[in-house]
């Protein structure tokens, strides 16, 4: 069995400790035992990083772009290889893995221009003879804690635009999927990079997250997951100072009002609660009916929900991969079993299913007859399930989608401007589709939400600048 080590200043480096990398799709098939390191090496990675980050924060744009368009370039030409490899770490499909590293492409290519563009201000003062500069340095080094959903896409949306303002990283991929994080770093490795500069820590969360978010040498932390490491995260890093950045869960509405275009509406449903297994924070998970369509949605979507084809991520006609690993499929089963009890009708899916490669499958599962109140309508369960809420007309559809406490992606499909203009206006949360799918999104523009959602500045776009950079104010009287 291959053994895959961390990176640390330079150097590929063993652990006392591997983990076996399992295919959700197979459990017999193991991809590889990677390392899981001590406090002690995180320890290493995170000194190195803060050394090479001085002379890294020094370096010309031209060295950032030549850097991060070589690794663009490679995930590009990879695609095939590497969306293999993530499909059958995390279970996406074929063409959402390959989609995903295409994805990760694109964030370096846009990053690459990003380290050429990072521009500040000239102002007059109000003093006479004086001006003011305005300019944005390097944090120094950023700490990042990443979901085993999108195993490198999201690291690329923060290693990227983390190299291209001049930081180093300190990098803890989820313990589910290093695969992709370790081909990612492997790229970064060969790219002319200064050593140190990018560290890959393979390992537990209490024991490598807990040494980023508590080392004063990192001065900025940037995590993707769930609420109660996310809350955890902002109390140690932001209780001693450090820039923090969290993006967590979504309890995501789409509103479907009687003049919505039904096959859009739900193309939008399917796409939104079950494409990569309903394993997003942006899944749409709350269906918000007005009456006048209901029956129909209703018919038409449990129609697609069912024909949907659950199978091994790497199958071709494959539409719905596995869940990520047995806990989380428990918990997906649990959250049925909480919603039945509390009076929600399931009209289909719901169970485990056995095929012929053992794996972590499940139906999609759609419930209807719900109310606001119920758990399936208020907690993220973060697999392929969904709910359905009848409502009377649009006022009551946008005052149950505002009725949440998270607030990161929401959907509205109408015909109407005048709905559509008032939901994105009126919506709490920090993403909205009109006529889109809930989740999905272009990788050049600013991501984010509100409310218990997301804390800190946005992630992605040029709008990335504002967490990984620091502003300086500088006064100059020329005498
Ligand atoms: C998308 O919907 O395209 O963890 C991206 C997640 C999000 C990314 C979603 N941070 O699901």
């Amino acid at each position: 069995m291959t053994k895959f080590d961390n990176y640390i200043n330079g150097e590929w480096i063993s652990a006392d400790h591997y983990v076996k990398n399992i295919n959700p799709s197979d459990i017999s098939d193991i991809i590889g035992e990677y390392a899981s390191a001590n406090a002690a090496q995180t320890e290493r990675a995170i000194n190195s990083a803060y050394s090479a980050s001085q002379s890294w924060g020094d370096s010309t744009p031209q060295e950032r772009f030549n850097i991060l368009d070589f690794v663009a370039n490679e995930l590009f030409s990879r695609a095939d290889e590497l969306g293999d490899l993530l499909a059958r770490e995390e279970g996406k499909t074929l063409p959402e893995g390959k989609g995903e590293v295409m994805r990760a492409g694109q964030v370096f290519k846009f990053f690459a221009g990003e380290a050429l563009r990072l521009n500040g201000e000239i102002l007059a003062s109000v003093r006479p003879e004086v001006d003011v500069e305005v300019t944005r340095e390097a944090v120094g080094v950023i700490g990042m804690i990443t979901p085993w959903n999108f195993p490198i896409a999201i690291p690329a949306w923060k290693i990227a635009p983390a190299l291209a303002y001049g930081n180093a990283v300190v990098f803890k991929p989820a313990e589910l999927v290093p695969a992709s994080a370790w081909s990612l770093i492997e790229i970064l490795s060969r790219s002319g990079l200064p050593k140190g500069v990018v560290n890959l820590i393979m390992g537990a969360g209490r024991i490598v997250g807990e040494a980023i978010v508590t080392s004063d040498k990192v001065g900025a932390v940037s995590f993707t997951g769930s609420v109660a490491t996310g809350e955890n995260i902002r109390s140690k890093a932001a209780s001693r100072g450090a820039k923090v950045q969290l993006e967590m869960g979504g309890k995501n509405p789409l509103v479907i009002l009687d003049d919505a275009d039904i096959d859009v509406a739900v193309n939008c449903a399917v796409q939104g609660a079950f494409y990569s297994t309903g394993q997003r924070c942006t899944a749409s998970s709350r269906f918000i009916v007005t009456a006048g369509i209901y029956d129909e949605f209703v018919q038409k979507l449990t129609a697609a929900t069912k024909a949907l084809k659950v199978g091994d991520a790497r199958d071709s006609s494959t539409q719905i991969g596995p869940v990520i690993d047995e806990k989380q499929l428990q918990s997906d089963l649990d959250y049925i079993d909480i919603a039945v009890k509390e009076g929600a009708k399931l009209v289909c899916g719901g169970q485990r299913l056995d095929l012929d490669k053992k794996g972590f499958y499940m139906q999609p599962a759609l419930f209807i007859d719900t109310s606001p109140h119920m758990r399936i309508n208020k907690e993220e369960v973060f697999g392929p399930v969904a709910s359905v809420l009848k409502v009377s007309d649009y006022d009551e559809a946008l005052k149950t989608a505002n009725d949440t406490e998270f607030g990161l992606s929401a959907g509205i499909c109408t015909s109407s401007l005048k709905y559509a203009r008032d939901f994105k206006k009126k919506s709490q949360a920090g993403m909205v589709m009109v006529n889109l799918p809930t989740a999905g999104v272009d990788y050049h523009v600013p991501f984010g939400g509100r409310k218990g959602s997301s804390y800190g500045s946005r992630e992605q776009g040029s709008y990335a600048r504002e967490f990984y950079t620091i502003v300086k104010t500088c006064y100059i009287w020329a005498i």
